[in-house]
């Protein structure tokens, strides 16, 4: 098996990464563009390859240049983390037809899961439940898409086979407006993802983003390890996320985790996933399936004590899981503030250099962050600089906590998103918990950062 992993990521991940090779003791590659030489992973790892430049069109989308790295360095596995490469079929092929091991699920699983309307058919065969709509693509014929529409029931929305996570939506309110918004989204869809193929959903109003984490390995074997609510969101833009979900009942978790670990077996899915649902009125609906590690994966760490990394790794290593279902006990309640190198107001980002970072610790305190005093922020990648997680035994342990953590760190030389943390872990709808996903732009539309939007404290 391999001993030394390619790491084809960047920031925090990259570092996360790392971390469970060498627990492991597994040599690593740090395959990095020409504007990451400061980073700390590139520091810490076995070996740095510079695989291109800056924009990562040229650097980590460079498929070739990642499998030359590979050959070059020996290594004998290649890590994707989430972004960039992470969910193209492609890239798991190239890795699987150079001999290497990709660290998350077959190609073919990636590329089914890729296209949505073959993702849902294959939930619909395995019993898990989905939004009401079409089964199929929607076809051309104008007449055969409104006698789908009408029997699903307006409002409804278009999305496209090839998006995901936000990308190419349409909600349609009533007939008239069907033909139009459809032949919008093909063209669109066909543009942006090289795949004009739509299908056509429900569209529910208020519903919660509640995903299931999945493990499975090489051995028929697969498990959930409950779920995270990542409804605080603005613009398909997690912003906090925590474990367990408020407010719903254990048994309907357990009902569809189970349905998502025989989803898993049945679609010979390997490694991590993430099953993602609307909650609406006591219902689950799947959407989309991650075939990756999430930015939010430490949520879930910490009330199970599994090391979800750890875990990838040993999967394709070959390694049957350590554990069976009935080892999972969730206990305790995580919380997820993701940090942005970004102004808290206006959300644009702010990269620069870091002039000095005190990390917040204590009890249930975690920070995931590749952040140094002196470091420079580049401006060529996602603002994300750091994930501060805050564990309690209950809920408001752990936000009790998180306060805490939000007022002890500091980041001085760029602006971040801490005083949004530090208004929302105030704010009487997250204190109460098991709000939907429009509840942080409707706190931004009644003016939760109005009084503050004149000053720069934080
Ligand atoms: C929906 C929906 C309402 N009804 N589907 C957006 C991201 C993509 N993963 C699916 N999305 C949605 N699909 C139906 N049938 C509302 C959203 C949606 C959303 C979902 C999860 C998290 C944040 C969101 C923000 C806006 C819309």
């Amino acid at each position: 098996m391999f001993d030394t992993v390619l790491i084809a990521n960047r920031g925090e991940i990259a570092l996360r990464i790392l971390r469970a090779c060498r627990d492991l003791g597994l040599k690593t590659v740090a395959a990095h563009s020409e504007a990451d030489v400061e980073l700390r992973h590139v520091a810490l790892a076995d070996r740095a390859i510079c695989i291109g430049p800056a924009p990562s069109a040229q650097s980590y989308l460079n498929i070739g240049e990642i499998i030359a790295a590979a050959r070059l360095a020996g290594a004998g596995a290649v890590h994707p983390g989430y972004g960039f490469l992470a969910e193209s079929a492609a890239f798991a092929e190239a890795v699987e037809e150079a001999g290497l091991v990709f660290i998350g699920p077959s190609s073919a699983a990636i590329r089914m899961m890729g296209d949505k309307v073959s993702a849902k058919r294959a939930m619909i065969a395995a019993g898990v439940p989905c939004v009401p709509g079409s089964e199929d693509a929607l076809p051309q014929d104008g007449a055969a898409v409104r006698a789908t529409a009408a029997a699903v029931g307006y409002p409804v929305i278009v999305k496209a086979a090839g998006g995901g996570g936000g990308r190419g939506m349409r909600i349609v309110r009533e007939e008239a407006a069907l033909a139009e918004a459809v032949s919008l989204a093909r063209e669109e869809a066909g543009r942006a993802f090289g795949n004009p193929e739509v299908y056509l959903e429900k569209f529910l109003e208020h519903p919660r983003h509640v995903e299931i984490q999945v493990l499975a390995d090489r051995h028929g074997n697969a498990v959930w390890l409950g779920e995270r609510d990542c409804s605080m969101q603005r613009r398909h833009q997690k912003i906090i996320e925590e474990a367990p979900a408020p407010g719903i009942a254990r048994e309907a978790i357990a009902e569809i985790g189970d349905l998502c670990a025989e989803a898993c077996l049945s679609i010979s899915y390997t490694g991590a996933g993430t099953f993602e649902f609307l909650y609406e009125d006591g219902r689950f609906y799947f959407i989309e399936m991650n075939t990756r590690v999430q930015v939010e994966h430490p949520v879930t760490e910490l009330v199970t004590g599994i090391d979800i990394v750890r875990e990838q790794i040993l999967i394709a290593q070959g390694e049957e899981l350590s554990f069976g279902q009935q080892d999972v006990r969730i206990r305790g309640h995580a919380l997820e503030c993701r940090i942005n190198a970004e102004d808290p107001f206006s959300f644009r980002p702010h990269p620069g250099r870091v002039e000095r970072w005190t990390p917040p610790g204590g009890p249930g305190i975690r920070v995931d962050s590749h952040l140094y005093g002196g470091y420079t922020v580049p401006p060529h990648y996602d603002s994300l600089v750091a994930k501060l997680l805050a564990y309690g035994a209950t809920r408001a342990e752990a936000v009790r906590r998180m306060r805490g953590a939000l007022a002890e760190m500091e980041v001085a030389g760029i602006a971040t998103n801490a005083p949004l943390h530090r208004i929302l872990m105030e704010e009487p709808g997250f204190a109460a918990g098991g709000f939907d996903i429009h509840h942080l732009e409707r706190l931004i539309e009644g003016g939760l950062l109005e009084v503050r939007g004149g000053d720069d404290a934080g």
